[in-house]
């Protein structure tokens, strides 16, 4: 919708406006809420998940208190650390509190959560499928997350004679799908400690696929860096943001305001730069270096096209740097926009970038 308006403040070529929706669009795009409940009984993992799936560990100060006896019947939320309208709520177990599940839901006010997460480990339990069951009736959606894979690996290989590590994961799936009694429930085997084991990725994965358009792209930012696959898919949304950002640069400099057109373009590309670094964990300054050597090399200004270039290509080289990963793909898109080396502000070229 935002993005529309974007199109349609272009069609005037009225900058202000441009500018002013340009704004909302990105302030909008940031600002959208997501809330996940994690749920389960007491020692199943419900906190370390809370904490893996912020990518924070379970011995910051920030972390969900972990291995503690649950006493209380109280709901708590966890805020993602870089981007705080990501929020995990961490739900007392159904059997703490001895509510019915119907009850249950309506005590953690289960509308506002746009999924929810079950934890369970060890054995099966009646309360997990009956909450499931009732998730379903209210008209949400929920994802079971058997956790301590791991351990369970562990302790089969020692008792076991021909362990086979697929067969048994294959027995414990087998046996959630069974006693949730609901029709093709998700079940993902995960290891808190281990996310780049076993089901994790394929939960992000499917959880992305699943959400609402606009929900999406928030997911995935706030996703820990666990493959190759979420750190190409980030590296898409942060370039599908530079047309943006650098139509804000564009537009910024022929708004007459006082400032001239250099101090926007520097404040927006600290923005994008300050983006990046908490999505790749890379080191921002080489960045601005970056930005600030080219146009002395090629002896020239800095320029949309050159800007567009070097954060583009920043963000290609930084997927590199992330670490675990292998070779990518090459970057499109945004090379081609970057590419006309037009010293002119560009700005009705930029019609043509916003698809
Ligand atoms: N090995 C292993 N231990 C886990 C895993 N998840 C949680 N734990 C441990 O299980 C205990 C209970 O975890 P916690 O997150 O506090 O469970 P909660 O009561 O549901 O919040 C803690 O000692 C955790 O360290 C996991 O995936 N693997
Ligand atoms: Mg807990």
């Amino acid at each position: 919708l935002h993005e529309e308006s974007v199109k349609e403040a272009l069609k005037t070529g009225d900058a202000a406006l441009i500018a002013e929706k340009v704004k909302e669009y990105l302030e909008k795009h940031e600002q959208v809420p997501l809330n996940i409940a994690v749920t389960g009984e007491t020692g199943s993992g419900k906190s370390s998940f809370v904490n893996a799936f912020r990518g924070v560990d379970n011995k910051d100060e920030n972390a969900a208190a972990t291995g503690c006896v649950e006493t209380t019947k109280e709901v708590k939320s966890y805020n993602h650390p870089k981007y705080p309208n990501v929020t995990l709520w961490d739900l007392p177990g159904i059997g703490t509190t001895m509510f019915p599940a119907d009850k249950y839901l309506k005590l953690v006010g289960f509308k506002k959560f746009d999924f929810f997460i079950i934890i369970s480990a060890d054995r099966f339990r009646e309360n997990d499928a009956k909450l499931a069951q009732e998730i379903q009736k209210m008209g949400k959606k929920f994802y079971f997350v058997r956790t301590k894979i791991d351990l369970d690996m562990k302790n089969q290989e020692r008792s076991q004679r021909d362990f086979n590590e697929k067969n048994n994961l294959h027995r414990i799936r087998k046996n959630c799908l069974e006693k949730l009694l609901i029709p093709s429930p998700k079940v993902f085997l995960i290891s808190n400690f281990d996310l780049h084991l076993y089901d994790f990725e394929r939960l992000c994965n499917t959880l992305e696929k699943e959400l609402p358009q606009h929900q999406q792209h928030v997911l995935l930012l706030a996703l820990p860096n666990i493959s190759q696959e979420v750190c190409n898919k980030k590296r898409e949304v942060l370039q599908a943001k530079i047309q943006y950002y650098a139509l804000m640069s564009a537009v910024g400099a022929a708004v007459p305001l006082p400032g001239t057109s250099t101090v926007v373009d520097a404040s927006i590309i600290l923005a994008f730069v300050t983006k990046c670094e908490d999505v790749f964990h890379i080191d921002g300054g080489e960045l601005l270096l970056s930005l600030v050597k080219e146009p002395v090399k090629s002896g020239g200004k800095l320029t949309l096209a050159l800007i567009l270039r070097v954060l583009s290509s920043s963000i290609l080289s930084t997927s590199l740097k992330s670490g675990q990963v292998g070779l990518l793909r090459e970057g499109r898109g945004l090379e081609e926009i970057g590419s006309s080396e037009d010293n002119g502000v560009g700005l009705f070229s930029m019609k043509g970038a916003l698809r």
